[in-house]
């Protein structure tokens, strides 16, 4: 379901308000909220606001209707919760991402009883304390720097080991890669957390993405928006020493070890930016399957190396319980098929049931690529690397 809002400039008295309320009941929408107020320039004149809900099929043949019988002369349409109508509103350029930064209320230490850290106060109020980073952060600002404490080092220190040990075996050649060099620059260490902003300049040195720090969980629209801009939302505190092994939620350790070195990788880095291209001012049906597929590539994702199965899912590189899980027999493996693994339901909360196997990085992309042309968005989206825009082009 699509939601959606209608300024209605009345000229014609209540004439066009009724004709509009009853193409909206003929398409099946349901009208969520109906006001009237004098117009700014003309107080001779009414402006209603209207708020429905119907379908992203039916809205676009509302459109089309009230254009034919020339309503909407009178109407001008607003976009709400990201609609995609014909002007949807999404982020055209890096700074407007200060607008795309909210929150999923899953995993909250605060709210969930089954959060290692729910009945942790100290942790609880660290955590707020780093999330304030988050929620006062604008484009252009330096990442501020955080002291780690002993026990945050203590926890990075166990799950890099450990990942560390796995790496040669389990991980694809390109995070292996970028491992080794983010070892020699000396920002993988074991004994300290890295920080953001230097993650940061070493991958923009590398594929120009940044970073910008996320408070927590963040709906996948925004998520995938910022990818569209080369930028990483990444969350900046630590999991709860109790669990260093695996978590259901991001902590900066998923997304520094993880995701950084592939973000790194040129390659990697456009496929990434793909999909966030593919998701500006798509329907909520689309946005779920494109953070399916994100799902199951950039977070869990398998790849054939020389006859070898590897991983180079983030969600596996940064918690060893899964990665080895992944590459045991335990679980199912399907080949990477865009179609099919759209629509895999997912869960977040265990190991995964099902893994998708790409025949390479380059061929999970040439096949992602294929696939997102036969999305419906009625525009095509492109980036403007001189002006860091994005520019859109009407094809209907
Ligand atoms: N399970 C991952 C870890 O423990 O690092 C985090 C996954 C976030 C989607
Ligand atoms: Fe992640």
């Amino acid at each position: 379901m699509q939601r959606a809002a209608f300024i209605l400039r009345m000229r014609e008295g209540m004439n066009s308000l009724s004709r509009v309320l009853k193409a909206i009941e003929k398409y099946q929408g349901a009208v969520l909220h109906l006001e009237t107020r004098p117009n700014k320039r003309d107080n001779g004149q009414l402006d209603a606001l209207i708020k429905m809900q119907m379908s992203r099929l039916n809205l676009l043949q509302l459109i089309k209707n009230l254009r034919q019988s020339g309503t909407l002369e009178h109407v001008t349409l607003l976009g709400e919760d990201n609609i995609s109508a014909k002007n949807p509103w999404f982020p055209r350029h890096a700074s407007e991402l200060d607008n795309c930064n909210h929150l999923m209320t899953k995993y909250e230490p605060d709210l969930d009883m089954n959060h290692p850290g729910f009945s942790d106060k100290e942790y609880r109020s660290r955590r707020k304390d780093i999330a304030e980073i988050a929620f006062k952060y604008k484009y252009g600002d330096a990442i501020p720097y955080i002291e780690y404490t002993e026990t945050e080092n203590k926890t990075w220190t166990a799950v890099y080991n450990t990942v560390k040990e796995l790496v040669p075996k389990h991980a694809c050649a390109e995070y292996r890669c970028v491992f080794k060099q983010l070892e020699e620059a000396g920002i993988f260490q074991a004994l300290r957390v890295p920080q953001l902003e230097e993650m940061s300049s070493f991958m923009k040195k590398a594929t120009g993405f940044t970073l910008r720090p996320a408070a927590g969980l963040l709906t996948a629209r925004d998520f995938l928006a910022s990818l569209a801009f080369r930028i990483f939302q990444s969350t900046q505190y630590v999991r709860h020493t109790k669990t260093p092994f695996h978590t259901p939620e991001p902590d900066c350790i998923h997304e520094i070890l993880g995701h950084m070195p592939l973000l790194a990788d040129p390659s990697f880095a456009q496929f990434s930016q793909e999909i966030g291209l593919a998701s500006l001012g798509a329907s909520d049906q689309e946005i779920e399957k494109l953070s399916t597929i994100y799902w199951f590539t950039v977070e869990f994702g398998l790849c054939k190396e020389a006859g070898e199965t590897k991983a180079y899912g983030a969600g596996l590189l940064s918690a060893y319980g899964e990665l080895l899980h992944a590459l045991s027999e335990k679980p199912e493996h399907r080949p990477f098929d865009p179609a099919s693994t759209a629509l895999q339901a997912y869960q977040d909360q265990e190991y995964q049931p099902v893994y998708f196997v790409a025949e390479s990085i380059e061929d999970m992309k040439d096949k992602f690529r294929r696939w997102v042309c036969q999305m419906s968005r009625p525009f095509e989206v492109r980036f403007n690397p001189h002006t860091g825009r994005v520019e859109v082009l009407d094809s209907v």
